[in-house]
Formats: C-alpha cells, sequence, structure tokens
C-alpha cells in the first residue's frame, strides 16, 4: 500500500506550506488529501488505473496529477521542491504543542533554530521570550510542550518493537543477495522497553556490486509501506520510523561485511555498559576491540562470529539477555556463568483466567491450547470476588468450578489442571477468600488490585501480611505496575523477598509484557535468597497463553535456571512443592 507514504507526504507539503505562511487554501486541500488517501480501503495504484480515484471526493485534480507522478515514478517534484525550501528537521518543530507554523517561522528567520535541539538551547540562552510576541510566559509554555513530547515519544513495550522488528525482518529477508538478519540492541537483549530497534543485514561475498546492493538493501527498507518517515538513508545505514497498528517506533539498519558480522552483532547488541567492559579487557590483552572485530595491531583476530570475540578475551560466550554489565564479564571469565531457563524447560502455566471470571476462553477451550503448546500441566487461577469490574467468582461459583476441574482432569490423560484463583488481598491485608475455601485448591496466587497508590508503609504491610497465610502459595504481581501505563507500588522490594524467604512462598514473574513483574533485577535478589518463581502469562485468552516466552526471557535476565522456575519442575515434583507451605 503506497497510500500510507503518500499521505505523509502530503502532510509534510502542508507542513513546510505553512511555515512558508503560504495560500491557506491549498495548505487545507493538501490536508484533506492526507487524510482522504490515509483512509482508502484499496492501493492508490489500482484506483487510479479503473479511474475510481478521480471520482473520490477530497481529491482534486492537481492532487489526482501529483499522485499519478508519485505512483509512476515514486517521486513528486512538488514535495521535493518544498522540501527544499526549509531545512529538513524543522517541520519536527511543529510536533511541539503550543508550536504553530507562525512561531516555527518567526524562531527560524529570527534566531536560525531549525531543530528541537537547536529550540531547547534558544529557550534556555533567553533568546525566545525575546522575541516580539514572545515572552516568557510562551517560551514557558514551548518549554512544557517539549518536556511532554518527549515524554510521550519515550520508550515503548517489547512486545510492540518485536511487532515493528519482524515487519523490517520479514522485507529485509526478501532482498536478493540478504544472507542473515539479525535483531540487535535492547530487543535482542529483551530488555523491558525499547527506545528504538537495531537491525543487522549481511550480504554474501564482497564483490564490485557490493555497494550497489547495500543501497538496495537500505531502499528496500526505507521505501516498504510500513515506513511512516525516513530520517536518513545512506550507503549501509537506513533510520526510519516504522509504524505499526499499535505504535511508531524508530528501526536503524545497517549493512555490514561477512567477515565482520559477529563484531557488529556484538557492538551494536550492547549494552553500551556491557561494551565498554570488553573494551577494557581487549585493551589490556593489547588489542583492540570495535564494531568490524578484534584486532592485533592491523591484524583481524575475530571478527566473523561473536563466539570467537568472547573467546579470544578469554570469556565463555556471554548470552544476550546478560549483557548489561551486572557481573556477566566477571562471571564468563571464571566458567561461572548460569545455565539460563529456557522456554522448552517449561511444562506449564500458573496464572490463567477463564470465561469463570473475565478470560474470553472456557476452561476446556484454555486447557487445550495449553496441551497444544506441549504443557504438562496448567493452573487455573480466575479472580477472587472482590475484583467485580473482573467478573471475580463467588465462594459458591469457585466451589463449581473446583468440582469442574476434578471431573476434567479425570478424564485428560498426561495433563494435570490444577485448581486455583488469584485471590484478592483485601485492604487490611487479609484474603478475599475464608481459609476453608482455600484449602480446597491446589494453589493460590494472592494479588493487591487495589490501592496501588497508598503509601509505601501501607502497600509493604498488606503484602507481607498476605504471605504470612499459610495457603498463599505464590505473590500475584508483586509490584502492579503496567509498563507505560502505571507506576510500581512504592513496596519495600527487599522486605518483601525477605517475607517470602522466611514464609517459603512461591514471588510470580508475571511474563504479560505489559507488566514484566517482579523485573530481572529483582528476581536476581529473589533467586539469591532461594526463592522459587514462578511464570506466569496471565493469560485471558488461548493466545495469551504465547506470551510465556517474555516470562522465560526475564526470568533468565534476572540470572534464572531452570532449578530456580517452578513451571520447570516435573509434576510429581511440583504437587510435593505446591503442599510444602501448606498446614501438615
Ligand atoms: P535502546 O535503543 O535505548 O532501547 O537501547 P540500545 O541498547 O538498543 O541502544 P542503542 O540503540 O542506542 O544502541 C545499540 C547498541 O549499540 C548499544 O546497546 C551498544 C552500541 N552502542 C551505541 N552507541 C554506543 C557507544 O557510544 N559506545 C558503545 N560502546 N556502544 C554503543
Ligand atoms: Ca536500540
Ligand atoms: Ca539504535
Ligand atoms: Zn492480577
Amino acid at each position: 500500500m503506497r497510500n500510507a507514504q503518500l499521505s505523509t507526504i502530503f502532510d509534510q507539503m502542508a507542513d513546510v506550506m505553512e511555515i512558508l505562511g503560504e495560500d491557506r487554501f491549498r495548505i487545507n486541500s493538501y490536508r484533506k488529501v492526507a487524510r482522504t488517501v490515509a483512509e482508502l480501503p484499496t492501493d492508490v495504484g489500482v484506483l487510479l488505473e479503473n479511474g475510481r480515484l478521480a471520482e473520490t471526493p477530497g481529491i482534486g485534480k492537481s492532487s489526482l496529477a501529483k499522485i499519478e507522478e508519485f505512483v509512476e515514478s515514486g517521486t513528486m517534484a512538488a514535495h521535493t521542491e518544498l522540501l527544499k525550501r526549509v531545512p529538513a528537521s524543522l517541520p519536527e518543530l511543529l510536533r511541539i504543542p503550543g508550536m504553530g507554523p507562525k512561531g516555527v517561522k518567526v524562531i527560524y528567520e529570527n534566531l536560525g533554530v531549525q531543530s528541537i535541539a537547536d529550540l531547547k538551547r534558544a529557550l534556555a540562552d533567553g533568546s525566545v521570550a525575546k522575541l516580539p510576541g514572545f515572552g516568557q510566559k510562551k517560551a514557558a509554555t514551548i518549554q512544557r510542550g517539549i518536556e511532554f513530547l518527549e515524554a510521550s515519544t519515550g520508550r515503548i513495550r517489547l512486545d510492540q518493537a518485536l511487532e515493528a522488528a519482524a515487519l523490517v525482518v520479514a522485507r529485509l529477508r526478501e532482498v536478493p543477495g540478504v544472507e542473515k538478519v539479525e535483531i540487535a540492541g535492547s530487543v535482542r537483549r529483551r530488555a523491558e522497553t525499547i527506545g528504538d530497534v537495531d537491525i543487522l543485514v549481511t550480504t554474501g561475498k564482497h564483490t564490485e556490486e557490493s555497494n550497489q546492493q547495500h543501497k538496495r538493501i537500505i531502499q528496500a527498507f526505507t521505501v516498504a509501506p510500513f515506513v511512516d518517515r525516513v530520517l536518513a538513508a545512506g550507503e549501509t545505514k537506513g533510520s526510519a520510523i516504522v509504524r505499526t497498528d499499535a505504535v511508531a517506533v524508530q528501526v536503524d539498519v545497517r549493512v555490514v561485511p561477512a567477515e565482520s558480522f559477529g563484531a557488529a552483532l556484538q557492538y551494536f547488541t550492547g549494552s553500551k555498559q556491557h561494551n565498554v567492559r570488553l573494551r577494557e579487557m581487549a585493551l589490556k590483552a593489547k588489542m583492540k576491540l570495535n564494531e568490524y572485530g578484534l584486532f592485533k595491531g592491523d591484524a583481524l583476530v575475530a571478527g566473523a562470529t561473536e563466539e570467537s570475540i568472547y573467546k579470544k578475551l578469554g570469556l565463555d560466550y556471554v548470552p544476550a539477555l546478560l549483557r548489561e554489565d551486572r557481573g556477566e564479564v566477571e562471571a564468563a571469565g571464571k566458567h561461572a556463568l548460569p545455565q539460563l531457563v529456557r522456554l522448552e524447560d517449561i511444562k506449564g502455566d500458573f496464572h490463567v483466567h477463564t470465561l469463570a471470571s473475565d478470560g474470553r476462553a472456557s476452561l476446556e477451550e484454555m486447557v487445550n491450547a495449553a496441551q497444544a503448546l506441549g504443557y504438562k500441566f496448567l493452573c487455573i487461577t480466575d479472580h477472587s470476588e472482590s475484583s467485580v469490574v473482573a467478573n471475580g467468582q463467588t465462594p459458591k461459583r469457585l466451589a463449581q468450578q473446583i468440582e469442574q476441574i476434578h471431573a476434567l482432569n479425570a478424564r485428560t490423560k498426561g495433563f494435570t489442571v490444577l485448581a486455583g484463583a488469584e485471590v484478592d488481598i483485601l485492604a487490611d491485608g487479609s484474603l478475599d477468600f475464608e481459609d476453608e475455601l482455600l484449602a480446597d485448591l491446589d494453589l493460590v496466587i494472592a494479588s493487591i488490585h487495589s490501592g496501588l497508590t497508598s503509601p509505601r508503609g501501607k502497600v509493604t504491610y498488606r503484602t507481607l501480611k498476605a504471605m504470612d497465610s499459610p495457603y498463599v502459595t505464590i505473590l500475584g504481581h508483586p509490584t502492579g505496575r503496567m509498563l507505560g501505563q502505571r507506576e510500581a507500588m512504592d513496596l519495600d522490594i527487599p522486605a518483601m523477598i525477605e517475607h517470602a524467604a522466611q514464609t517459603g512462598t512461591a514471588l510470580e514473574l508475571n511474563g504479560n509484557p505489559y507488566r514484566l513483574d517482579l523485573k530481572d533485577v529483582h528476581c536476581r535478589m529473589a533467586i539469591e535468597k532461594g526463592i522459587k518463581l514462578t511464570l506466569g502469562t496471565d493469560a485471558h485468552s488461548t493466545a495469551g497463553l504465547g506470551l510465556m516466552h517474555f516470562g522465560v526471557a526475564t526470568a533468565a535476565r534476572g540470572w534464572a535456571t531452570k532449578q530456580n522456575v517452578a513451571n520447570a519442575l516435573p509434576l510429581t515434583k511440583l504437587k510435593s512443592w505446591l503442599k510444602t507451605k501448606r498446614p501438615k
């Protein structure tokens, strides 16, 4: 679909014309074309051919000719000409709330401000406030606008980044001559939030045609239909804003030679801090490490693979998930890196909802889906009564569900359904169900769903009190955060972990990419105290079960082995483990 590209082009023309103070009528008509084209259900090329585009309201004769030109040639002269009339970064100033085209024109002409960075400097040295028609108040408004813009175009969730990355990877794999396409950066490390997506591409042997080929690869990326805006398109690097249904995110694509692919992958995977440590090690060994390879003098010692680089530095291979300079370099030197838990180790899911509360699939559907994933068990953990918005179950409904689960188990071979509940921790730290009912369950997840903004003392008290119950097997999503939406509770994490260890309570690693709660570093603290983690997807549909890999990656980032994760226990061991905290 070229529609999205065309829409951007018409919007950009309107932006530039606004800054230049051109005819209002034409500006408005370009905006209208941008909107109309974006909403067309069919590719403009098709509509041009069958004559429908000419009949579309909002698209006049001259716009039609421009669209035709773009469809035929891939460019639009009017657009190219307009962009030449202002600095390339100037239109970005229009995205600042409180900054109109007139204002942009004034600060550009009087102060030479061309970008947000320039504008920040001009605000800081007071020159914006001194402009005619501006003043302190307007300068302060612009300042707040920039802060708002920077906060709102911040980091995105890992699942959103992976979706954008997958689009680009698929596109690049189709380009002739491309051999390897790898995701690097924070996405490869499975960080909990992502600034931008980094992708590396390599081709076969270097030939006379290589330069042309590299350019074609970058171009295949920058003209892709999901590209919203191209930031840079050079010989070996392309940078663009990629739009998915959910987000817009910057993606950097780099083409690197095969002989330094490993070095480039290592460098661009980061983290920066991890790389700094490796470079220090190289220097100590009288070598030099950069994105082209590991060198002794001018001689390339290693570069084609990451493994060879770590090896030549005297280190065990460090999995990307651990590259955060949290002791992994030292451990790699002492052959002491953990055997990280893997998705294949996971035998079941500890946290799922069904139609009985706010899930969208039945008990049977969830069980079938879990079996299809090759699991051996599934814990059904619907909400308790006081979670009214989540259709929490009354004690009576829960009792019926337990019966249902027992019946289902009796007719299911080689698979165990465990009866559980996600029970609310109430305001005073007590639980939403009586002990008598809880005793009928195989496991209980206790979670806080209300009062998350209470002071530290209060949320910590409730959390610790809930863990005192012998029926609470697991503390659910311990901090209650929702990435990009809601802060974590002000929980005393060390106290919580200490209490989990003392009471023998497991801690949930909620693998939903909105939560990833406990987070990696806190998982590691828990593991060091001998606490078991339980991974749960908090699935509300059969598809939700597929989010387990996010939990596994986060656990691994917390240095978890399969011994630290209850999901990896064989069923008989799991059943006896579930009873360890219960009254004998
Ligand atoms: P992000 O994008 O903020 O989620 O995090 P990263 O880690 O993907 O960071 P990014 O995209 O700025 O850079 C990708 C990798 O490239 C980074 O993890 C390490 C490497 N890198 C970038 N800039 C530098 C640098 O100045 N020094 C070193 N040693 N490495 C760098
Ligand atoms: Ca990045
Ligand atoms: Ca980057
Ligand atoms: Zn919950």
